[in-house]
This record gives C-alpha cells, sequence and structure tokens, in this order.
C-alpha cells in the first residue's frame, strides 16, 4: 500500500556546512508536509541498526562512523508519490552524478557524505520512520 510518506535524514556533513535551513526550504517548496521532525545524534549503534541493509558493503564501517560523527535532522514527509518524488528533489546517490539543482547536486561533496537520505521503499519509509519517531510525535 502506498503510505504517500518518506523519511529522510539530513546527514551530519550538511548540518556541519549550515545548510539544515536551506535543505529544509528546498523540501518544503517542493510540496513535501513535514508529518515529524527531530534534530538528534546517532550512536554508533544505531547507525549501524539503521544501515543494517548495508552490512556486507565495503563502506558499511565508514558510513556507520560518518553518520554517528555530528548531529543529523531526521524528518517524515508527505506528499503524493513521496518516495518516487523526494528521490528526484535530492537527486543520485553519488553528488557528482546528481542532476541541476537537486540537494545532493547543491549541498553535498562526496558519494559518502551526500547531504541527506531518502527512503528507497513504502516499506522502507515506515521502517525508517518508527526508528525516530513516536506516533505522539507525529502530526
Ligand atoms: P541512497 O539510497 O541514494 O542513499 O544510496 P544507497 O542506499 O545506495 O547508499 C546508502 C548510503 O551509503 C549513501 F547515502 C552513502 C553510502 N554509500 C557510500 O558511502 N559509498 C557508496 O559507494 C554507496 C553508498
Amino acid at each position: 500500500m502506498s503510505t504517500n510518506r518518506t523519511f529522510t535524514m539530513i546527514k551530519p556533513d550538511a548540518v556541519a556546512n549550515g545548510h539544515i535551513g536551506a535543505i529544509i526550504n528546498d523540501i518544503t517548496t517542493a510540496g513535501f508536509k513535514i508529518i515529524a521532525l527531530k534534530y538528534t545524534k546517532l550512536t554508533p549503534e544505531y547507525a549501524g541498526e539503521f544501515y543494517a541493509v548495508h552490512k556486507e558493503r565495503p563502506f558499511y564501517a565508514d558510513l556507520v562512523s560518518f553518520m554517528s560523527s555530528g548531529p543529523i535532522v531526521a524528518a517524515i514527509l508527505e506528499k503524493d508519490n513521496a518516495i518516487e518524488d523526494f528521490r528526484k528533489l535530492i537527486g543520485a546517490t553519488n553528488p557528482a552524478e546528481a542532476a541541476e539543482g537537486t540537494i545532493r547536486q547543491k549541498y553535498a561533496k562526496s558519494i559518502d557524505a551526500n547531504a541527506v537520505h531518502g527512503s528507497d521503499s513504502d516499506e522502507n519509509a515506515q521502517i525508517e520512520g518508527d526508528f525516530f519517531f513516536t506516533a505522539a510525535e507525529r502530526f
């Protein structure tokens, strides 16, 4: 079932580089409604669990270390066709390949520190949102 919701994180690089406000502005300007929002920091354990799907990939340890290196912003977003439209808004995983005007093209510097996360399916959006937010934190 399509929920029309996606989950995002503004990653430690984009937070450290002062892009929280600009990225949230891009997201809301693109028509996404903020359902839940949180400024927090992942422990290495928590980051490892979040990215468990990538456990066997060569970049896993660096990814976990990077994602727990500083604060992040987590959010649940709502819009028709949320998953696909959000991934279009953020651009390709590698910012060097991200289309002009996309969030990663504008704010990311490398494939590992790529400014934002976007869920790849309705199922994962649900799981990832549940990682960060209780029912009482969603509006
Ligand atoms: P995306 O769905 O665009 O976030 O990309 P992936 O699910 O393929 O990758 C998840 C995260 O792993 C990326 F955001 C960054 C990291 N990654 C690397 O560090 N190196 C790679 O070669 C691929 C991904």
